[in-house]
């Protein structure tokens, strides 16, 4: 000990080590001052104000130290180097989020339209005041000319401390993240908050880890893998009915119902509908009653994945993060080609899900994300913008578009944790044990106020009689966490059974003119795309779809989830067991682990075309 504190005693930094200090310490303040005052970050709290203080200093640490362990000493040339990549990292974040309001991904830097896009405006987006940055460096090479300062040397010890020291701030920062927002790396929401939580050099490692993992799966794939899965999927693909084209050249307006299950449809809380629009609308159109959410880690966005390539979302992670530079043959696309103007809606942060690069891929022309709309403190609720107006400012946007269109809207407001302002209250609570599931069916009554709204208005402006509406949940609001006070709700135990059941979510296909029908055939957000394309009586050509049309009456009954349960005409599968349907008991048949292999083999081939992003080969066997 004594050792120890004489050492600490003795210690005095050299002028070497004193450069190498000042490199590190402008470095922090200045991502500290860009990340801070210059990037638009949203900071909630205290905490958020100081992981955006600490994150910089960790990547900043872990570079100098790094090198200094692999080379034992580093020049005032290297430090000075590595100051220069660093700050220049940082200026092209700015440069490009003064532009952009996102961040680099390593795809974008390869994408050289996007560069297309800021070449002609690049001197625009700089600004004197920017040489600021650089001033550092100026200074570091000036004091670097100094007779004295050589190479720089730590000292082991030193060395050793500074590299746990890294280390540790850096386990602490991402803790401290992971309170703040839980899954951070898993789920890979928003590139905004991976490098509020992160800071902009770790979020760029991550961006790096991430891209070279799907590369280097991509790279093993070969052109002889999709034929498995063709022969897969290419039973029944054309089969015609009596649904076919009954659509055609209609605007196809799709609504992606914010966590609406299917249990909410016809539910009561003291006498009062839960949902009293979607009661009635369900009467007036296809309403499938066994449709299933096949989302995973991706949630809204899984969900879209689903819906508009009729392929599976992956078991980790958000696909629409993990493989956005994949080809695919997107809903939207097809539509495109076929005439149709394509836009999403959406009131939150448009690199949320990294829906901005996503949907260029999948052939959107359109993104209406939060910045086409008046959003306030009073018009919005946790996540942004309300279900009323953002509905209500959509309507002009939406008559602007050239028709056909398919137009996607992504509602919010029934989000997790279900808040909601006093005056959008329109039925009392449910009284079980758990505050969300109590409040959940508030926000459902809020959104179903707001898509009444919404057909009033689309009958207004006359869109709603050359359209047809096409209605989802996106996947649960009410995890199992809640399944004691669903009991009290569902009115039964939820077993696994019920809890299984508890994925379905309202499928709702209307179709103004024509009457209303009950659906009961087993599917899910995977057969949403046949299904619209047999309607539009569009024929996508070559295409890899693991869907099938809902009206097809030949079509089995089947919809996997991405866990791997499933659910079938007799018999489900969760957690390991087989189910009876008609009474949910347990069962061993060998027909349901004949369906379970078919569950997990069509899973398996999904995961191989995203993996492998096997879609670039179609065309190279398109007879
Ligand atoms: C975010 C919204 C909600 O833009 O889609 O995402 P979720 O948490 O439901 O996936
Ligand atoms: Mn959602």
């Amino acid at each position: 000990m004594k050792v120890l504190i004489d050492k600490i005693k003795s210690f005095h930094l050299n002028i070497d080590q004193k450069f190498l200090g000042v490199a590190i310490l402008f470095l922090w303040l200045k991502s500290y001052i860009v990340s801070r005052f210059i990037f638009d970050l949203p900071l909630e709290n205290a905490i958020e104000e100081f992981i955006l203080l600490i994150n910089p200093i960790s990547s900043v640490l872990i570079l100098f130290i790094g090198a200094l362990v692999i080379r034992r000493k580093l020049s005032r040339q290297g430090i000075f180097v590595l100051s220069l990549l660093f700050t220049f990292l940082l200026y092209a974040n700015l440069v490009y989020y003064r532009f952009f309001n996102d961040f680099i991904t390593i795809p974008v830097l390869f994408q050289v339209q996007n560069f297309g896009d800021l070449g002609g405006s690049a001197k625009g987006l700089m600004n004197p005041w920017d040489l600021l940055l650089f001033v550092d460096l100026f200074i570091l090479s000036f004091f670097g000319r100094k007779k004295g300062i050589k190479s720089i040397v730590v000292p082991k010890l030193a060395r050793r401390f500074l590299v746990v020291a890294a280390a540790a701030l850096l386990v602490f920062n991402v803790m401290l993240a992971e309170t703040q927002r839980p899954q951070l790396l898993t789920r890979t929401f928003d590139r905004e908050m991976l490098v509020k939580y992160l800071g902009v050099y770790n979020y760029h490692a991550y961006d790096l880890f991430m891209h070279s993992k799907a590369s280097a799966q991509r790279a093993f794939a070969e052109s002889s893998d999709i034929i498995e899965v063709e022969n897969y999927v290419s039973d029944g693909f054309d089969e015609e009915n009596e649904f076919t084209g009954i659509a055609k050249d209609k605007n196809v307006i799709l609504i992606s119902m914010e966590s609406l299950q299917d249990f909410v449809i016809n539910y009561e809380v003291e006498g009062q509908e839960v949902t009293p629009f979607l009661n009635q609308l369900v009467k007036e159109s296809f309403y499938f009653t066994n449709f299933y959410q096949q989302t995973g880690q991706g949630k809204t966005s899984d969900s879209e994945f689903l819906v508009d390539n009729s392929l599976y979302p992956l078991s980790r992670g958000a696909v629409f993060t993990t493989n956005a530079q994949n080809t695919y043959k997107g809903l939207p696309a097809i539509l495109n080609e076929n005439g149709y103007a394509t836009a999403s809606f959406h009131g939150n942060n448009k690199s949320f899900w990294n829906r901005d690069l996503m949907y260029k891929n999948l052939g959107y022309e359109f993104f209406y994300d939060e910045t086409y709309f008046e959003v306030s403190e009073e018009n919005s609720v946790n996540y942004g913008l309300k279900d009323i107006p953002f509905f209500e400012q959509s309507i002009p946007k939406l008559q602007n578009l050239k028709q056909p269109f398919h137009a996607k809207f992504i509602t919010l407001t029934n989000h997790y944790p279900f808040v909601l302002d006093e005056e959008d209250i329109m039925i009392p609570t449910l009284q079980t044990s758990s505050g969300t599931v109590n409040r959940y069916v508030q926000t459902v009554r809020y959104f179903d106020e707001a898509l009444k709204l919404f057909f009033e208005q689309l009958k207004e402006t006359g869109l709603y009689d050359n359209s047809i509406i096409i209605l989802y949940g996106d996947h649960y609001g009410i995890s199992e966490n809640h399944n004691r006070a669903m009991e009290s709700v569902i009115g039964k135990k939820v077993t696994p059974f019920e809890y299984l059941k508890l994925q379905k979510v309202p499928f709702i296909v209307h179709i103004p003119g024509m009457d209303g029908k009950e659906m009961t055939t087993v599917g899910g957000q995977i057969d949403v795309k046949p299904t619209i394309l047999n309607l539009l009586g569009i024929k996508p050509g070559k295409d890899i779809q693991f869907g099938e049309d809902l009206f097809n009456e030949n079509r089995r009954d089947f919809a996997v989830l991405r866990d791997g349960s499933f659910v079938a005409d007799y018999y489900s599968y969760t957690e390991g067991i087989c189910y009876q349907n008609w009474d949910g008991n347990p069962t061993e048949d060998k027909y349901c682990s004949q369906l379970k292999d078919l569950a997990d083999h069509e899973l398996r081939l999904s995961d191989k075309v995203i993996q492998g992003d096997l879609i670039r080969f179609l065309d190279e066997f398109e007879e």
